[in-house]
């Protein structure tokens, strides 16, 4: 079966997280990525985190399914004459190296554009231009820099960073839509161009609602935070909400049975308007549907610490999962905490191929994330990520069509060797 990307062939020169995530997604839809990697190294991701000695990290394997590897030295005369022969052979490269890493490797944009017209150019740099650009960037960088931290946490507390990886692998997946869109884009005009997705951008992107709330504030408080309802003033810039809701319905972590034990027992409740007389029926306040005092949004905004206290009674009398069932009924919004632990175990996401198992030749079996975008007609599977070197030859010779000799002279070159260590001086 073809997928919606079969026939696109990637040369992913990405490493770490942000780059791998748009690359691994771009092989869920059925393209061929060939991930170049640096002789005897390799993505670096490869060797850290090491659960298993020897053996491919899980940063690595999560991020790099479904796509092959070749080893070259760049730097090597004949490995840019490789690098080369896999620019005129691919539709698009991806990239997210350090500033300017690319220029010195020989291949500027203008360079790979006369090699090959129509390919696309897609890089995830920690900055756009300005001041930052020449920057190195990584995950908790961007969500600091993007407005992220600083709306995150509990007002009097520490900026926080959250543990959902929206610098990285957020920035590999804006970077994936614009690569589809201009894949879609050269279809008419048969030319390629440049993607380029800032990390800082992304988060910002990602926290475009904070944004939002900083202009409000020039036009009153923020009535739905927490803080207002307590009486304490807003600054010139949106706090940190704790765990408020980011919408027009106050919501909040509520403490369920298990609690004292459990880190995880708690549900996400959130009071919103519409279904506020089943919130009453359920908790056992019904008197609250009419009460001046609560039955409206408005008047219960400066009693929402007391409102919540109540419902958490209710809640801590129920595990996390019969809260949910409970209130599912009467279609009020809320969401179990769920661990890592649950997740991995949760039948329902194996069944839909969101968390998958893969085999693997040196580590065994793992458990994954599989694609999380469904297409009905291009079907994701997931498989293994490639060993170091894995695909060398396989596409020296069928994809790009060297020869034996060829092949013979590109090893004798050292160009698909580890770079020899300088002698101490
Ligand atoms: N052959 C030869 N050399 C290679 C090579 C290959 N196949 N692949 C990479 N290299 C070389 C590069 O040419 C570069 O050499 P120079 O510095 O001499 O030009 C060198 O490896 C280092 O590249 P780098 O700057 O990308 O790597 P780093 O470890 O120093 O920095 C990172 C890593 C992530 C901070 C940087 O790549 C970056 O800022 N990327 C953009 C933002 C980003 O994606 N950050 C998210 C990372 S995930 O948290």
């Amino acid at each position: 079966m073809t997928k919606a990307l079969t026939g696109v062939r990637i040369l992913d020169f990405t490493h770490v997280q942000s780059g791998p995530t748009c690359t691994q997604l771009l092989a869920w839809f059925g393209a061929d990525v060939i991930k170049v990697e640096r002789p005897g190294v390799g993505d670096i991701t490869r060797g850290q985190l090491q659960d298993i000695p020897n053996v491919d990290s899980l940063y690595f394997t999560m991020l790099n399914h479904n796509k092959r590897s070749i080893t070259l030295d760049t730097k090597n005369a004949k490995g840019k004459e490789v690098l080369t022969a896999l620019i005129k052979s691919c539709d698009v490269l991806v990239e997210n190296f350090g500033p300017g890493v690319l220029d010195r490797m020989g291949f500027p944009w203008e360079k790979i554009n006369s090699i090959n017209p129509g390919m696309i150019v897609a890089s995830i740099k920690g900055f756009g231009p300005g001041p930052y650009e020449d920057c190195k960037v990584y995950e908790n960088v961007a969500q600091c820099t993007g407005g992220a931290a600083s709306t995150t946490g509990f007002r009097d507390g520490l900026p926080l960073v959250t543990g959902a990886q929206i610098g990285d692998s957020g920035t590999g997946l804006h970077l994936a839509l614009g690569i589809v869109a201009a894949l879609f884009q050269r279809t008419r005009t048969g030319r390629g161009q440049r993607v380029t997705a800032a990390m800082q951008d992304g988060v910002l992107n990602l926290a475009r609602v904070k944004l939002r709330d900083q202009q409000r504030l020039a036009h009153g408080p923020l009535t739905e935070y927490s803080q207002f309802g307590e009486g304490i003033p807003f600054g010139e810039a949106v706090p940190r909400a704790g765990n408020d809701s980011g919408g027009g319905q106050p919501g909040r972590i509520l403490k369920c049975k298990g609690w004292e034990t459990d880190p995880n027992a708690y549900i996400y409740f959130i009071t919103q308007a519409p279904v506020w007389e089943k919130i009453c029926d359920v908790i056992g306040e019904p008197t609250w549907k009419t009460h001046p005092d609560y039955a409206k949004p408005a008047a219960r905004l400066s009693r929402l610490n007391d409102i919540f206290a109540r419902i958490e009674q209710w809640t801590m009398t129920k595990t996390k999962f019969e809260a949910m069932e409970i209130l599912n009924k009467d279609d009020i919004p809320c969401g179990p905490i769920l661990s890592m632990k649950e997740l991995a175990e949760d039948q329902s996401l194996r069944a839909t191929g969101t968390v998958v198992e893969v085999d693997h030749p040196t580590r065994g079996k793992y458990l994954s994330v599989g694609n999380p975008i469904k297409l009905s007609d291009s079907p994701s599977e997931v498989t293994r990520s490639p060993l170091l070197g894995e695909h060398t030859d396989e596409i020296l010779r069928q994809v790009l069509g060297f020869s034996d000799h060829q092949v013979a002279e590109i090893h004798d070159s050292g160009a698909l060797d580890p770079p020899r260590k300088q002698a101490a001086e």
